[in-house]
């Protein structure tokens, strides 16, 4: 992709005339100029060579166990690259396994693109039974941003180029480009094929919101007594860092960080209103959104969380201009790209804002302080067997230290606690379930910010979440990753302590076996594993993986009965009204 304002770069070497290309390495010569280098897949018919062949070509070509995991992988990637994240699979079963990141990544807002082999469009569309047939197209469709079709290879160019753009462009999403199995066999002249490939000029253009939007969001916020700012994954995505520290820090507004917007300005800010965050929401009568969907996270906006019903006035930086009014009216929407609507923003502040009443900075001041001062002790403690609290202050200790490190995080109990316990410091390193809250990220997720970033990850997964991708060590292994996985495990889902209520001999169904070995897992490919059963213990054992950089995977024993139903969303279970012995 070139960067707005320049010109595409011409072939170095122009192919001489006679000589052949195909549509496998058209597809390459397409990814690669448009600086696409890495790809996450799972090989087999009909993209067995097409991996082959990148990799040959100097392409990175990650091969996973499970497409899932390698869709995660491309999804992450997008979100921490600001370029489309690239999943390689098979036809119909592999293409299956990648749609679930692919809607995954559509959901979440980050750049990914999908490419699948597929079977022959005649035979597909006359259901004549082909090898793995599927209309993968017509299924992609709803579940993506754009979902394209190539049928000559004189048109790999063009597509790959409308992928690109597609994913990075507005609101950024997942894409599905489609490769039947004969098109990437197809032979054209090498310097025709040369010259239909595209290289993309500024995919994601800055939109600069109007001036009039500016001063009336300017104005709203100017006449809040108790203003808060939330930031969303929306505003980390965008990599406009330094404009969102300078407009928190020149408003002078609270702000609390949604889970994937920590350490976008460091936990520690004395602006960070995290730890008083009901009384932030409930209070204040002017919120500001920047980058962050008022969706079921944010209970929409509504409900006693949000205090009176109509107290609150909200301003909104977004992208997409469908987001305005989608829960609650917004009467200062601001559409356009997070950069362009802040540096607008400062401009038209001007020299001398008034920052908000100490009154409520201190108030929510004060109840940090307190909530903070109430935590410490708990994330002392050194009980064995560890609870959440004991296992993650050892964990928060270690991310303080070890700043640019990546946390994954995923699981319940163990996602919403380490949320809250382990500060952050800097921008993109709290990866985790996102808006869905997928179990399954984690694998996929740690390889590709370890391939993406070169720094080390620690990925603290529950025991249930983990199994959604715990193969992935051996990939892990097989790469030589710095990746220290801690399974927190108590022995199950939420809890390891639930009975059968029929009496019956099956396990229930949300308990796994119990003193189970996730560590031995790890050795078995000739990684490094420990048994962790004490807060100390834990520390050592990831200090120990942070410094070496071997893949180590630590289970971490957890009491069975330490968590709670859901973590911290078991309202959201449905009742039965129905009460039978
Ligand atoms: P969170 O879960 O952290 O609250 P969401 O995923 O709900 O965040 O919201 C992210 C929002 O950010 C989306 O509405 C998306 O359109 C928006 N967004 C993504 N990239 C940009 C950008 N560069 N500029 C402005 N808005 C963006
Ligand atoms: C793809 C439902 C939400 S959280 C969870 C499941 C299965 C696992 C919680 O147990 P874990 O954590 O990881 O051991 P802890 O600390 O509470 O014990 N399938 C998918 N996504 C989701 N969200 C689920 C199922 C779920
Ligand atoms: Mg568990």
């Amino acid at each position: 992709m070139a960067p707005s304002g320049t010109a595409p770069s011409t072939e170095e070497t122009a192919p001489e005339t006679g000589q052949l290309t195909d549509g496998f390495h058209l597809v390459i010569d397409a990814l690669k100029l448009n600086g696409i280098t890495t790809i996450y897949g799972v090989p087999g018919i009909p993209i067995t060579d097409l991996g082959r062949m990148a990799q040959a070509e100097g392409m990175r070509v990650i091969s996973f166990r499970h497409e899932q995991n390698a869709g995660n992988a491309a999804a992450i990637a997008g979100y921490l690259t600001k370029r489309p994240g690239v999943c390689l699979t098979v036809s119909a079963p592999g293409f299956l396994n990648g749609l679930t990141a692919l809607a995954h990544a559509t959901t979440n807002c980050w750049p990914m693109i999908l490419i699948s082999g597929s079977s022959e469009r005649e035979v597909v569309d006359l259901q004549q039974g082909d090898y793995e047939e599927l209309d993968q197209l017509a299924i992609a469709r709803p579940l993506c941003k754009a979902a394209y079709r190539v049928l000559h290879a004189e048109d790999i160019g063009i597509a790959v180029a409308r992928a690109i753009r597609a994913a990075l462009s507005g609101r950024p999403g997942g894409v599905y480009l489609d490769l039947p199995a004969k098109l990437l066999g197809q032979a054209i002249d090498a310097a025709e094929g040369a010259a239909s490939l595209v290289e993309v000029v500024d995919p994601a253009p800055a939109q600069f919101p109007a001036p009039a939007a500016v001063r009336r969001a300017l104005d709203i916020l100017g006449k809040a007594r108790k203003p808060l700012i939330i930031l969303g994954k929306g505003a980390a995505y965008a990599q406009a860092d330094d404009l969102v520290r300078g407009f928190v820090e020149k408003t002078g507004i609270p702000y609390i960080a949604m889970s994937m917007a920590k350490g976008l300005l460091p936990d520690t800010h004395p602006q960070y209103a995290g730890a008083a965050r009901s009384l932030a929401l409930k209070e204040a009568d002017t919120v500001m959104l920047i980058g962050a969907r008022l969706n079921w996270l944010l209970s929409h906006g509504k409900g006693k969380q949000w205090g009176a019903p109509g107290s609150k006035t909200f301003v909104q930086i977004d992208i997409d201009p469908k987001e305005m009014d989608s829960n609650q009216p917004v009467a200062g929407p601001l559409v356009g790209d997070i950069a362009s609507c802040l540096s607008a923003l400062l401009d038209g502040m001007g020299d001398g804002w008034a920052r908000p009443p100490a009154e409520w900075t201190e108030a929510i001041r004060a109840k940090c302080e307190a909530n903070v001062a109430k935590m410490a002790p708990r994330l002392q403690n050194n009980n064995v067997p560890m609870d959440f609290h004991g296992a993650l202050g050892a964990l928060r200790t270690i991310i303080k230290e070890r700043p640019e490190a990546i946390l994954v995080n995923e699981g319940a109990n163990t996602l919403d606690f380490a949320r809250s316990i382990i500060d952050m410091y800097r921008p993109r390193k709290r990866l985790d379930v996102g808006t869905w809250g997928v179990m399954g990220v984690g694998m996929g997720t740690a390889i590709a910010a370890a391939i993406e970033t070169g720094q080390p990850v620690l990925a603290v997964e529950g025991d249930s979440a983990f199994g959604f991708s715990g193969m992935e060590v051996e990939t892990i292994c097989r790469y030589g990753l710095p990746v220290c996985v801690v399974v927190f495990n108590n022995g199950g889902i939420y809890r390891g302590t639930d009975v059968n209520p029929s009496g019956g001999p099956d396990a229930a169904t949300t308990v796994f076996v119990p003193g189970a070995r996730y560590d031995r897992m790890m050795e078995a490919f000739g990684g490094v594993g420990v048994n962790a059963t004490s807060p100390d213990e834990l520390r050592r054992a990831v200090n120990e993986a942070m410094d070496s950089g071997r893949p180590t995977l630590i289970n971490a024993v957890i009491d069975p009965a330490a968590g709670t139903e859901s973590g911290r969303i078991g309202n959201l279970n449905p009742q039965s009204v129905v009460s039978r012995k």
